[in-house]
């Protein structure tokens, strides 16, 4: 049987998958792929778990554990763990982030200084829905608690830097969605240093130049929410990382009833949050505020179907988006769903996050589907998804026209959910 036809089959498909998410497991956790991202990533790890919740329920828990080990004083969720092991095999590693030298950063583990999209709390729900043994997920809820807590009060304190209830990234690093050309705009607004370091294969030069600007400012400030609020000159209200993070309390909420403990406050956040989306970030679809510029940055992009993730989301709102996905992302592509929309003068098929589909966000728009009972789109984004990975395997991401894989092989998010697209 050639590898071609063994991914044919779902039993196949789901042992390869496995296999997989084996290799990318360190011990500790499982890095997205061991060539170009040698470390821990903070969202993928939760896609990680997701996937594990239903095949290697222990193993979803450790993952998290081990992100949560990290966490910073301020609550912060780090978007990257780095392995000792690898140390400067990422640029930047520790030695750019230097989060020894911060006092609110974890001891003797190196990490990132910026967050990512928070949902761990999803992946903690996932793992509580899906586990055999309940007093075992019962522990584990009560584990997790107190650092998904903290992740949110820092997330509603340090990063409300428009005061409207929602949460402000401070990096394009922060969107997971890096090189989005939502983020065109206000980078172009940052002054250009050359830095000669860093990989520059296929993100573009000057971009990441600035990245490496942005990510140093804001070190040399000693990673203060202060500086953040009133300095940093990057800062955007984006509707995937919000969505996200209103997701994440609603199964917050869920997970209180689960421990016993009061929802009420994180039914009340994701009040707070959905407001505040649609106030701030909506018009004729959702786009994200530039804080510094001020006003909304006019590029359509996945991360626009982000607030679709609320099932409290209004049911006018979700037909519009609907619509929008339909004309403008879904129907011109082949393959669900590119990364931007494909009229657009950015849309690029080729580069990262500007074109590409990528498995993450098309699972994340089918659990949106599910959200809201929309059946056939839930079942055209599962199939799709699928049909991307049986033809070109595990990579990072796909030409949303033909289907060809791009980036890394044997990429961790898009084994793992696979295994849980393959479990319904
Ligand atoms: C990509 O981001 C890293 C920086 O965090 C990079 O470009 O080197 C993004 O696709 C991000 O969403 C992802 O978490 C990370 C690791 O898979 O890679």
């Amino acid at each position: 049987m050639d590898a071609r036809s063994a991914l044919d089959d779902d039993t196949a498909l789901e042992q390869a998958a496995l296999d997989v998410l084996d290799a990318n497991w360190t011990g500790s956790a499982t890095v997205p792929s061991m060539g170009r991202y040698p470390h821990q990533w903070s969202w993928d790890s939760a896609f990680v778990a997701i996937g594990l919740a239903r095949r290697r329920w222990s193993r979803a828990c450790a993952e998290l554990l081990n992100l949560f080990s990290a966490q910073w004083s301020t609550g912060m969720l780090p978007h990257i763990v780095f392995d000792r092991a690898h140390q400067e095999a990422y640029y930047p590693g520790p030695s750019m982030w230097r989060s020894g030298e911060c006092a609110a950063a974890p001891r003797g583990v190196p990490t990132s200084g910026l967050t990512q999209p928070p949902l761990q709390a999803c992946a903690v729900w996932w793992i509580w829905r899906y586990a055999a043994d309940r007093d075992a997920a019962l522990g584990f809820v009560r584990r997790a608690w107190p650092a998904l807590v903290a992740q949110h009060d820092y997330l509603a304190s340090a990063r409300d830097i428009g005061g409207d209830g929602l949460a402000a990234i401070v990096h394009p690093w922060e969107s997971g969605l890096d090189d989005s050309p939502s983020w065109d705009a206000p980078l172009a607004a940052l002054p250009m240093v050359r830095y000669a370091c860093g990989p520059e294969e296929w993100h573009s030069g000057s971009r990441q130049d600035r990245y490496v600007w942005l990510a140093l400012r804001y070190r040399d400030s000693g990673y203060g929410a202060g500086y953040l609020r009133d300095e940093h000159p990057f800062a955007v209200e984006d509707p995937m990382f919000n969505g996200i993070w209103l997701a994440s309390c609603t199964a917050l909420a869920n997970l209180a009833d689960a421990i016993g403990t009061d929802r009420k406050p994180f039914d009340e956040a994701a009040e707070r949050i959905r407001g505040g989306l649609l106030e701030r970030l909506w018009e004729d679809g959702f786009y994200a505020r530039d804080l510094r510029a001020g006003g909304l940055i006019p590029v359509r992009t996945i991360g626009g179907f982000g607030p679709m993730l609320d099932p409290g989301m209004p049911a006018t709102i979700v037909g519009t988006l609907i619509e929008l996905l339909e004309s403008s992302f879904l129907g011109p592509s082949g393959y669900p769903v590119p990364s931007c929309e494909v009229r657009a003068l950015e849309f690029d098929r080729e580069r990262y996050w500007r074109g590409p589909s990528w498995v993450n966000t098309n699972w994340l728009l089918r659990q949106a589907a599910a959200e809201h009972g929309l059946g056939a789109l839930e079942r055209l984004l599962a199939a799709g998804t699928l049909r991307l990975v049986r033809q070109a395997g595990f990579r990072e991401c796909f030409d949303p026209f033909d289907g060809m894989g791009r980036g890394c092989r044997d990429f961790s998010w898009s084994a793992a959910l696979t295994l849980d697209l393959l479990a319904g």
